[in-house]
């Protein structure tokens, strides 16, 4: 079977999986977001990463099959993790272009609000390419998902070749610091100079800022220092099954 074939079957046999990875603030520690990551368990090739797989669910549309099931997922996850007496953050859900294009894609996130009102704990990460293919479409709907109550980020902030000057007119909540700089920060130089910037630049902005991908003690420290908002990363958890966030959430409260 080629991949095609394997991702087909896939989406037939329920084989996608939805992990989270908390967000933190720096602040107070506690767990203010989280972040819905797919995973395909597949019978052969075991638990895949969305590096695998993504890229062609996009060139084939089926994204927008599957971007659909983690939208409805993370809504199921929402309302049980309620059920148990917990009080979740945010869960921010990527979104590839083909999604965001969709002539209906607002409609259809105003009907998921109308249907659960679970929906209203979603925001939305996309990257700088996503939203420069089409800055007149993007801003139209990134505004009306924001006057929906729901926040938007731009994920691997710094790694685009976007204009600046799209990016500050864009209607925005956050920008998430890519993990390439925030790995490299406390050794080399130009890395730090990029995050301090960005940082600052959220913050002229009014935006709130993420740092990507924080594995260790030192960038946290490094990261404060800074005033960075928030941190996402294996220092303070992978990301983990939704039935694993529930003691992660526990402890927060
Ligand atoms: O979990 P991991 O770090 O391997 O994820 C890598 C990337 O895969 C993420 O940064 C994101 O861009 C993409 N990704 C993960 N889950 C989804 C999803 O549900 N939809 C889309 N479109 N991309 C996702
Ligand atoms: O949406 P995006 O492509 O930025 O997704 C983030 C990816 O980075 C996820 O696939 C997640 O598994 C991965 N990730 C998150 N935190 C860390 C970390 O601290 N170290 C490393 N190496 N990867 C991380
Ligand atoms: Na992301
Ligand atoms: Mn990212």
């Amino acid at each position: 079977l080629d991949m095609e074939h394997k991702l087909r079957r896939a989406i037939e046999q329920a084989e996608f999986r939805l992990y989270y990875q908390p967000k933190v603030c720096l602040q107070t520690g506690t767990i203010i977001g989280m972040e819905a990551l797919i995973r395909w368990q597949s019978p052969e090739l075991g638990l895949v990463a969305p590096f695998h797989f993504i890229p062609l669910l996009e060139e084939t549309g089926l994204i927008l099959e599957v971007g659909n099931w983690v939208l409805q997922q993370a809504i199921l996850d929402l309302q049980e993790w309620k059920r148990q007496g917990l009080v979740p953050p945010r869960v921010a859900i990527n979104l590839s272009a083909l999604q965001l294009r969709q002539q209906h894609f607002v409609q259809h996130i105003e009907q998921m609000l109308q249907e659960s009102p679970e929906a209203a704990l979603l925001d939305f990460e996309l990257t700088e390419s996503v939203v420069i293919a089409d800055v007149a479409d993007s801003q139209r709907k990134l505004g009306a998902l924001r006057a929906l109550g729901l926040p938007i980020a731009i994920d691997d902030f710094g790694t685009g070749y976007s204009s600046l000057s799209y990016i500050a007119r864009l209607p925005l909540d956050t920008l998430k610091i890519d993990r390439s700089f925030v790995v490299k920060m406390t050794e080399n130089h130009a890395d730090r100079m990029i995050v301090s910037t960005i940082i600052t630049m959220a913050h002229n902005m009014n935006l709130n800022v993420v740092a990507e991908g924080v594995d260790s003690t030192e960038q946290l420290a490094l990261l404060r220092e800074l005033k960075c908002n928030q941190m996402q990363g294996y220092l303070f958890s992978k990301p983990v099954p939704a039935q694993d966030i529930c003691s992660l959430l526990q402890q927060g409260t």
